[in-house]
């Protein structure tokens, strides 16, 4: 599977949903498909994109937060699996494009390519729902099934270690965080989905 197509196929849903991405290769493949005051890509903080939206879910438990992580980023930070899951909010949705790669910086291989399993880690920290998907028909289907159990969910998904040819966008990481901000604000009067 490839990573963009995977993108392309739930970029329709995430309209009115919060995204907050890592750098790099996903954060660029996501703008090139149409940016939106309510993405926020993630620069630099190597890692931090999954705690970020964990305190967004925290904070704005009425609407779905969507992070999209990838396997170098979320190794750098696994003990932010446990904290996820202790307090397990129930909008927010976790994805992590693994291709076993550090795409971004050149390709070096990860951890996952000799066999580290993040899926299992999220399930023995206890994250509530952790799937692996290998299809862009596996990942909408996992995708929609997690926004429809409103449960903290971990989907890892498998994807080809291939990407744009540049990472670097003419959004500034400035510009992105004020506009982001001013959403978010606005965001907190709305409720579409609501906490059971
Ligand atoms: C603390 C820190 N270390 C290293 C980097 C450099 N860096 C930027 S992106 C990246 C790779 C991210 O890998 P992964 O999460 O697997 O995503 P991919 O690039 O494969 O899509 C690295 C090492 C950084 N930004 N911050």
């Amino acid at each position: 599977m490839k990573r963009i197509d995977a993108l392309k196929a739930i970029y329709a849903s995430l309209e009115e949903r919060i995204v907050v991405t890592i750098m790099g290769a996903v954060a660029a493949e996501l703008q090139s498909l149409g940016h939106r005051p309510n993405f926020f890509y993630l620069q630099h903080a190597m890692g931090l994109a999954s705690s970020m939206g964990l305190g967004i879910a925290l904070s704005k438990p009425e609407r779905q937060v969507i992070v999209f992580d990838g396997d170098g980023s979320i190794l750098m930070n696994l003990g932010g699996l446990t904290t996820l899951a202790r307090y397990r909010p129930r909008n927010l949705l976790h994805v992590i494009f693994d291709n076993e790669s550090l795409l971004s910086v050149g390709g070096f291989p990860t951890a996952t390519s000799t066999g580290s399993d993040i899926t299992a880690m999220a399930a023995a920290a206890g994250i509530p729902r952790a799937v692996t998907v290998r299809t862009v028909e596996d990942f909408v289907a996992a995708f929609d099934e997690a926004i429809a159990a409103h449960e903290l969910t971990t989907i890892v998904a498998k994807v080809d270690a291939k990407g744009p040819a540049g990472f670097v966008t003419d959004l500034a990481l400035l510009e992105n965080r004020f506009e982001f901000q001013r959403w978010l604000k606005k965001a907190g009067a709305r409720t579409t989905h609501p906490a059971p």
